[in-house]
Formats: structure tokens, C-alpha cells, sequence
């Protein structure tokens, strides 16, 4: 297994990379609707072991204090391939995912708008996933920084949502846009009735809520039925692709329409 101070040369050496799933607008009702934009994934490429995958050194970075600077990693590896995309025509979202505690972290605006400059970014594309918000008041520092953002255009989106850490409480007190069902809901919505009922009412909730509702891990056809029936707005999963490099994008993006 890796170990920390690996991970922290990686971090230095850019060996951080990410992959980018579609996602895709659910309301045409078919698996062909408009490409809104891409969820980042960021991976790793070990000169040793090849491509290594978040699930095994997410930890890793936790455990050696190395989130934040592979959260600046994966931010400015998104912006750069949003301004890259919009500079082909492409005006895609770019969603990227974030721990919440990194927005209390010293300096985050300023860096932000730094990077924004340095790469032509847009941040009216770019939507922060929010993980891990149960620590975050909406107070102070935390809840000022989450409304610049706001007021710079970024959407913020509450990740996982219906899991442990992504509650109605979390909901409720900072200022989202979005809501994101948890892959656990939408995986089982085909087979079991209680998942299926669960996913509806999250749908109805984020709708009443104004919140644009996200199904994350869509795979087979059924469950992309039953979302579109449901009224979700926007989609991802296997079924209409998997994370892919950003060249397997681009190819996957010219075959699609
Ligand atoms: O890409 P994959 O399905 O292997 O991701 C596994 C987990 O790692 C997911 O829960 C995902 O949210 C998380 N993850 C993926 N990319 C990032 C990232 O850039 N930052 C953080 N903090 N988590 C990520
Ligand atoms: O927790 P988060 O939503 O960030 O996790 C996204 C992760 O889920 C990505 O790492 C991606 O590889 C994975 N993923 C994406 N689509 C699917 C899917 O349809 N099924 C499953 N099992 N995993 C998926
Ligand atoms: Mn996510
Ligand atoms: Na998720």
C-alpha cells in the first residue's frame, strides 16, 4: 500500500490526475439528453503501481494531513480543463468534490480567485460538492466563505445526500443549490420498492426545496426509467458513462450527439 509521504511527493510532482464522468440532463427522457457537465474524480499515476483510485489514498491523505493541498491539486487541475473545454466551445460545469472542512481553511477565497484569474476559469461552471458538512456551522468564517463563492457564481451541491453524513440538517443550514442522492438509493431503486419510494421523496423534497436534484450511479436502464418518471433533473452513472480520461472525453463527447 502506498504510504503518506508518497502520497505528499505525488502531490508535489503532479501525478494527481482526474477523470470526468457526464452528467447529463434527465428530462428529455433519454439516455442522448444534453451533456450539462462532468463530475472531477481525481485519480492517481504511480510511476510503480499504475493508476490508483480515490478509494486508497483518500484515507491516506486524511490520515497524514494532506487533504488540503490535494484539494488545491484537484481544484486547479478542474479549472484549467473547464477553461480548456470553454476555449473549444465547450461550455461544460465542472463539478468538483469537497471536503467541507476545507472551506474553513485560511485563505480560500483569495486562492480561489487567484486560480480563477490564472486559468480564465468561469466559475458560474464550476458546482463545489460538498462532503463531510457535518462539522460546518453556518457561522463565521465557514458561512462567509460558502456565500462568496455563491456570489461568484459557483453552485454548491450537498453530496451523498440520505447517508450519514448528508442529512436534512445539513440541508437546512448552509445555502445549497444542489442535492446529490447518494449511489446507495439510486443502485437499488430497480429492485426494492423502499429505495425506489426513499429516491421519489428526495426528488420531491430538493424540487420543493428549488434545489436541482443530481442521481449519482445510475447503471441500468430500469432505474433511468424511474428517475426520469420521477422528475429528476440531472443524471450520472455507468449506464450513460463511466469517469473517463480527459482524451476519452473528448472522443466520448464527438461519438455522443
Ligand atoms: O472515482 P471513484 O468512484 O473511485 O471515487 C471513490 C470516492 O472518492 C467517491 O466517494 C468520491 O466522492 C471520492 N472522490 C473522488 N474524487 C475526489 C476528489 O477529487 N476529492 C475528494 N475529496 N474525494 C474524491
Ligand atoms: O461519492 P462520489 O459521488 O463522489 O462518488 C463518485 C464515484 O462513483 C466515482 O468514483 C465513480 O467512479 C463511481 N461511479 C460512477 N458511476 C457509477 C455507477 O454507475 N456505479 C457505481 N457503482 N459507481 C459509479
Ligand atoms: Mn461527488
Ligand atoms: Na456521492
Amino acid at each position: 500500500a502506498p504510504r503518506g509521504d508518497e502520497l505528499a511527493k505525488a502531490i508535489r510532482e503532479q501525478q494527481l490526475f482526474l477523470a470526468f464522468q457526464p452528467q447529463i440532463n434527465l428530462q428529455q427522457g433519454t439516455q442522448h439528453g444534453q451533456v450539462i457537465g462532468v463530475e472531477a474524480l481525481v485519480r492517481w499515476q504511480d510511476p510503480q503501481r499504475g493508476v490508483l483510485y480515490p478509494d486508497s489514498f483518500i484515507p491516506l491523505a486524511e490520515q497524514n494531513g494532506l487533504m488540503l493541498p490535494l484539494t488545491w491539486s484537484v481544484i486547479e487541475l478542474a479549472l484549467k480543463q473547464q477553461a480548456q473545454w470553454l476555449s473549444q466551445g465547450w461550455d461544460l460545469n465542472v463539478s468538483i468534490n469537497i471536503p467541507a472542512a476545507f472551506i474553513q481553511a485560511e485563505g480560500v477565497l483569495e486562492a480561489f480567485d487567484q486560480l480563477t484569474q490564472e486559468h480564465h476559469a468561469v466559475l458560474s461552471k464550476i458546482t463545489l460538492e460538498l462532503t463531510e458538512t457535518a462539522g460546518v456551522e453556518c457561522l463565521g468564517y465557514a458561512c462567509y466563505v460558502l456565500k462568496a463563492l455563491r456570489q461568484r457564481g459557483c453552485t454548491l451541491a450537498l453530496d451523498d445526500f440520505g447517508t450519514g453524513h448528508s442529512s436534512l440538517t445539513q440541508l437546512y443550514r448552509l445555502p445549497f443549490s444542489e442535492l446529490k442522492i447518494d449511489r446507495s438509493f439510486v443502485s437499488l431503486i430497480d429492485r426494492d420498492k423502499e429505495a425506489l419510494v426513499i429516491t421519489e421523496s428526495i426528488i420531491d423534497l430538493g424540487k420543493r426545496l428549488g434545489l436541482t436534484v443530481v442521481a449519482e450511479g445510475i447503471e441500468t436502464q430500469a432505474q433511468f426509467t424511474q428517475l426520469v418518471e420521477a422528475g429528476c433533473a440531472v443524471g450520472q452513472g455507468y449506464c450513460i458513462a463511466h469517469p473517463l480520461t480527459a482524451d476519452a472525453f473528448n472522443t466520448w463527447m464527438h461519438e455522443y450527439s
